[in-house]
Formats: structure tokens, sequence, C-alpha cells
């Protein structure tokens, strides 16, 4: 090897870093949703993938990203979520890893502790760039919707098919969002306080906007979802404070996040798809 500034260690050690545009990236796919899916399957489907990650075998990934889904009795969704998300991923030449975190027992769900659980226990794991927290209900349906963070928080549900593919309202922040580590740090990650449904999504705004952070959305033709039908769950019924905790935000977001997140891990588990985060999060004072 002869070339200037090359060391013969760069031709067979390192890869190249992957380019700007991932060649393999097909724009708007068509997505199925086979009720006889099997976890066997989208195994069978990913059988390269083992405890949940993922490199790009050809080129060194741009970002390392951890996706962080909320859990809860939605089998049929995770599964289907898998058998999109995986191959989308790996279009995006992403280096990442997918971690469900599951709440136990049938207190009230707390979406937004499980995503600052997840953020703490992906951390123990790798130092992660990037940080994609993610109902497990909603499925990209263009994969130049790129998983990867930004200067700025980025929120990546600009629609879906239930509401006709329109931002719900401006400070709209719910769904699929992308926060790099140091950001999610720098607001105190999400309020612990929110018990069922609502609000939380609120709640990030504020934090970010109180930290003069902008919100950043891809274009409308590229930033879509569908949403798998379901009904409110049971353990999930619509938070009556959410209002009342909204307007607190200002006062109570330094000492109420990541900085104060107590909760026990029940279990996890390396599976070939994710890693399954089992854990108690308490329950409503
Ligand atoms: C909206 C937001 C969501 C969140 C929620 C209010 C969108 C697209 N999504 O979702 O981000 O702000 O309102 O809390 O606007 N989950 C379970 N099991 C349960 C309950 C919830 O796994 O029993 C998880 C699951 O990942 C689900 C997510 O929590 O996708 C949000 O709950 P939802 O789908 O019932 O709420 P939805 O669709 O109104
Ligand atoms: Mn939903």
């Amino acid at each position: 090897l002869n070339h200037p500034g090359l060391s013969p260690w760069d031709d067979c050690r390192w890869k190249h870093q992957c380019p700007d545009t991932s060649p393999l990236l097909k724009g708007s796919v068509n997505l199925t949703f086979d009720p006889a899916l099997k976890l066997k399957d989208v195994e069978m489907e990913n059988n390269d993938m083992s405890r949940g990650e993922y490199e790009p075998p050809n080129c060194t990934a741009r970002q390392s990203v951890a996706i962080l889904i909320p859990h809860r009795n939605r089998e049929k969704h995770l599964l289907y979520l898998l058998h999109h998300l995986h191959p989308f991923l790996q279009r995006q030449q992403l280096h990442y890893a997918i971690y469900i975190i599951q709440q136990t027992s049938d207190a009230t769900f707390n979406r937004a502790k499980l995503l600052n659980i997840g953020y703490l226990e992906a951390l123990k794991d790798f130092n992660w760039d990037c940080f994609v927290f993610h109902d497990v209900d909603l499925v990209p349906e263009n994969d130049h919707n790129l998983y990867i963070c930004d200067k700025q928080p980025k929120h990546l549900v600009v629609g879906r098919n239930v509401t006709g593919y329109k931002l719900r309202y401006s400070g709209y922040f719910g769904g699929v969002t992308a926060l790099s580590r140091e950001q999610f740090l720098k607001v105190n990650g999400f309020s612990n306080t929110y018990w069922g449904w609502g609000g939380e999504d609120d709640d990030l705004r504020i934090r970010v906007q109180l930290q003069k952070m902008e919100i950043l959305r891809p274009p409308a033709d590229v930033a879509r979802y569908t949403m798998v039908f379901h009904k409110r769950d049971s353990g999930n019924q619509i938070n009556k404070d959410r209002m009342k905790l909204l307007a607190r935000t200002p006062q109570v977001w330094r000492t109420d996040g990541l900085n104060s997140c107590s909760y026990k891990t029940i279990s996890i588990e390396r599976l070939p798809l994710y890693v399954n985060v089992t854990v108690d999060v308490g329950k409503p004072q």
C-alpha cells in the first residue's frame, strides 16, 4: 500500500463511514399487518440479529441509536413494529438496539417514566448518541424519515393515517421523538409524575422550550405513520390532573425527571430482536 496519508491499517482494519444518504433507502413502502405473524417469523426474517443490536456490515454507522419502546400487553403491535422497524433501520445503515421497557403489575401505566428508565438502562450497555422514544403502535411508512438525532430535538410524527396525515396541533410532541443523549439530559428527561393517558408529551415539549431548544420535523410527505387500531387500554385511563401538572413544569423540571427516577428492575433479557427490560415503576402517590 502506497497511498499518501493512508497506513496499511486504514485499509483492512477500519470500515469507512457510511454515506450521508444510505443507498439502501426505498422511500414509501407498503405496510402489511398479518394477524397470523409470529415472533418466530420475525426472528427468521432477521436471523443475523442477536441481543437486539445491529451494526451495518460494510461501513461504520454515523450514529448509534437506542430505540426505546414503552410496553404492556400490546404483543401483536410489538410484533408488527419489529417486523417493519428492523429492516427500516437496517436500510438506514444505523448502529442501533431496540429496548422494550415493560411495566409489571396492573398499576396505572406510566409511559414517561418507562422511557426515562429505558434511557438510564440503555446507557449501561453503550454510550448511545441518540434516543428514539417510540410508541409501540406507530409504524413508519417512509424510510427517508431518519432515526438519527439532530442539533435540536426532533418530532418524527407529522401525520398518521388515523388523523388524515395532519399535524394535530403546532406544539404536538407525541408518538415518536428523537433526542440526543445531551439534549435529553439537559431537560432532565421526562417527568415521572404523569400516570395514565396524556400530558407527558406536552410536558417534554415545555422542557425543551425552557431550554430554548427548537423542535424540528421532517417534511410531511416523509414523516408519515400508520397507527395500528386500538382502544384505550385498561390501566391507562385519562389523566385528569394533566393540565395542573403542565402548569407547574417550569417550577419542577429540575427535580422531577431523570435525576429522581426511582424504580425496581425485575429482569433484563437479551432476546434476538430486542432487549426486554421489565420494571416496577411503583404507583401514583
Ligand atoms: C398518544 C401519543 C403518545 C402518548 C399518549 C398519551 C401519538 C401518536 N401518541 O397516543 O405518544 O403521548 O397519547 O399518553 O400522539 N402503552 C402500552 N400499554 C398500555 C398503554 C400504553 O404498551 O396499556 C404504550 C404503547 O407504546 C402505546 C403508548 O404507550 O403506543 C401510548 O399509549 P396509547 O397508544 O394508548 O395512546 P395514544 O395512541 O392516544
Ligand atoms: Mn396509540
